[in-house]
């Protein structure tokens, strides 16, 4: 049946002409939401497909067939139009999905780190707290030096017996002249201190020592804790208070302390301290750490040589000191009970978490 345009709009046109955007209206659609949206402005209650559904009963019987069949296939090309933009939103969200790095759901769940402090690194970090407390400042130096502030300058002669008393790791040297070795004790940092600081001074300097020894209280490589005091009137009485006033805190008041004489070139009078054995408490005569001996050395003091003092451009006339080394592996070993000094180096992780 052909439609008369002079009398009313052709309604088969009007349903082409509520299509017409019909693609790019899904093509523009992002997400489930606008599908939803796009559908109702369609087909929903108020849409414009489901509008012309009413305009049906105005048609004259003859025109309602082929209207009623183009609303058909109206409904039929926005539910096609859903379908398509559905598929295309699935497809685009899985592409998304394989651009994510890849998930590998073997691998074990996430775990707290278990890494912790190194038992001679927890002694050393206690014992500078003492120390800082005792009014010292921190001062470090170097493990590479020359032989000159590891020997001469501390007053060791060039041929002086007491250089065997450290057997050391030299290093190739671009200058014949001057020797350069690993440090075999932190004194090399008290050396430095005094060529770089007027008096008075009070640091303590820690720091990694090597020398080749090893044995179950010695290890070709541990921590030392060097301690200088300079000014006027400086006494042996203090060295004493200061060094018991710190084992006390460290160890608490019932460790024992003795004093024996001995030397080092570069103090005066010199002396070594010994602790009470904390492994056996002094009733094991079989003690690997003490040797059944009930004490272990920890420390070697004394009051600064005037010859150190000379070396560096200090007054040995106005000036006194004290200086003490220590070793921080022998004083973890007493506090961890560890009974061979070279279990702490076996870096062992079921050993190093028992302690
Ligand atoms: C010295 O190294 C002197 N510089 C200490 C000093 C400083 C004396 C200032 C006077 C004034 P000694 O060689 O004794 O001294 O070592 C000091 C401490 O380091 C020892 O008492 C011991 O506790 C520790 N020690 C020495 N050798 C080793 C080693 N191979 N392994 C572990 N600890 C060691």
């Amino acid at each position: 049946m052909a439609h008369d345009p002079n009398q009313t709009p052709d309604p088969l046109a009007e349903i082409e002409a509520a299509l017409v955007d019909l693609g790019r209206a899904f093509d523009a659609a992002h997400d489930d939401n606008d599908l939803r949206q796009v559908t109702a402005r369609y087909l929903g209650k108020e849409g414009t497909v489901t509008a012309l559904t009413r305009r049906i009963a105005e048609l004259p019987g003859p025109a309602r067939k082929p209207f009623g069949q183009k609303l058909n296939e109206a409904k039929a090309a926005v539910e096609r139009a859903r379908g398509e933009a559905e598929l295309r939103l699935k497809t685009e969200a899985r592409a998304r999905d394989l651009g994510q790095p890849a998930v590998d759901i073997t691998l074990p769940g996430r775990r707290p780190a278990r890494g912790r402090v190194h038992p001679i690194m927890r002694v050393l970090h206690e014992v500078i707290d003492v120390f800082a407390g005792l009014g010292f400042d921190v001062a470090e130096g170097p493990e590479v030096d020359l032989a000159v502030n590891n020997f001469d300058r501390l007053g060791f002669p060039p041929d002086h017996p007491a250089m065997d008393m450290h057997d050391s790791f030299f290093l190739p040297s671009g200058d014949p002249g001057q020797k350069v070795l690993l440090r075999t004790h932190t004194s090399t940092v008290q050396v430095r201190e005094m060529l770089s600081h007027p008096p008075p001074i009070q640091v303590i300097c820690p720091g990694a020592v090597f020398r080749r020894d090893d044995d179950v209280t010695h290890s070709p490589m541990f921590f030392q804790l060097e301690g200088l005091l300079v000014d006027e009137r400086v006494t042996l009485a203090e060295l004493r208070g200061v060094l018991d006033a710190f084992l006390v805190r460290l160890f608490g008041s019932s460790i024992r302390t003795r004093f024996r004489a001995s030397y080092f070139p570069f103090v005066e009078p010199g002396a070594e301290l010994d602790v009470s054995c904390l492994i056996c408490g002094g009733h094991d005569a079989g003690c690997r750490v003490c040797k059944g001996t009930g004490w272990l050395e920890v420390l070697g003091c004394g009051m600064v040589h005037p010859v150190v003092f000379e070396q560096v451009g200090y007054d040995p006339e106005r000036y006194t000191g004290f200086a003490f080394g220590m070793g921080i592996d022998r004083l973890a070993m007493l506090r961890y009970g560890v009974t061979d000094i070279r279990y702490l180096y076996d870096n062992d992780p079921r050993f190093l978490a028992s302690l």
